[in-house]
């Protein structure tokens, strides 16, 4: 499972804060510690007033470049953001997102061209998110026969089948699985993506939800995942479902990450 950590990210209340307080011990902390949480990615999103966007951005691509190796995934609804930022990056990483919403694709697909970034695929257009699987596969179609202009082969596309809460469509985790199905089918080699907290929306214990979400996610063939790999019940039951699917030869991650403390005993604070 590819993890794209989302703990940077302006909606979240502490972040916005340290974001309008310019302060980069926070914003380097969470860095750290995602990338030490075995994060393959981090999420920047800066969430902020579209006038400052772009300078949000560079501070906070900058505070995460200069604390991890760790490759970006550069969050912004504006390609023309995603645009301005993008040769800051220091090493390919994940742009989130184009959709076939306004002319994204057009925007982003020419500066991924001939490169090592992976780009992420929002199954929506000018008509908003689809309520039906057929729609989102023609989406997929349309966005992955206009990669291929660019060279951009499928196994570079992460597709997001933007998952509905599941209080406002009981079909929701259904639809995605077999969306899923249905996407590798036609691209076998292309990765599917989700974000974690949609299904949960307006449900009490959505952290629970979530993790169960995160399982049934997993056995479908879901590649990757933004979450919070420093949430140890989300990480336990990512680990606990690569070993119950036979993924994990003699449960060497399971019990690496037990033992190097990403998934152990809760720790009491003295
Ligand atoms: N798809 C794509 N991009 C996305 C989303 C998606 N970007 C934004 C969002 N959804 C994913 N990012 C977040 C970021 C933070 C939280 C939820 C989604 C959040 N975090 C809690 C916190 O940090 O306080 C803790 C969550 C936890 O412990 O599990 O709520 O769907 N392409």
């Amino acid at each position: 499972m590819i993890i794209i950590g989302e703990k940077i990210n302006g909606t979240i209340p502490s972040v916005k804060k340290a974001i309008e307080q310019k302060d980069e011990e926070f914003i380097r902390n969470l860095a750290i510690r995602q990338a030490e949480a075995g994060a393959d990615y981090l999420d920047v999103c800066a969430s902020t007033a579209p006038d400052v966007e772009v300078d949000t951005l560079l501070w906070l691509m900058d505070i995460v470049q200069n604390a991890v190796d760790t490759p970006l995934c550069i969050d912004s609804p504006n390609p023309l953001v995603i645009e301005k930022v993008f040769p800051y990056a220091k090493r390919p990483g994940l742009i989130n997102s184009v959709s076939e919403e306004g002319g994204k694709c057009e925007v982003i697909y020419p500066i991924i061209k001939g490169t090592k970034w992976e780009v992420i695929a929002l199954t929506c257009d000018n008509r908003g998110i689809p309520k039906d699987i057929q729609t989102r596969v023609d989406i997929t179609k349309v966005m992955v026969e206009k990669a291929q202009k660019y060279d951009i082969t499928p196994d570079r596309i992460h597709i997001d089948p933007l998952v509905m809460a599941l209080s406002a469509d009981n079909q929701s985790l259904l639809n995605f699985v077999q969306t899923l199905k249905e996407v590798k089918t036609l691209y076998p080699a292309i990765k599917v993506t989700s974000g974690l907290s949609n299904i949960s929306f307006g449900m009490p214990l959505r952290k629970v939800v979530n993790q169960h979400f995160l399982t049934l996610a997993i056995d479908a063939g879901m590649d990757s995942a933004i979450l919070d790999p420093c949430n140890r019940d989300m990480v336990t039951t990512l680990y606990v479902t690569d070993a119950l699917l036979g993924k994990d030869r003699f449960c060497r991650n399971y019990l690496n990450a037990y033992r190097k403390n990403k998934i152990g005993p809760v720790k009491v604070d003295a």
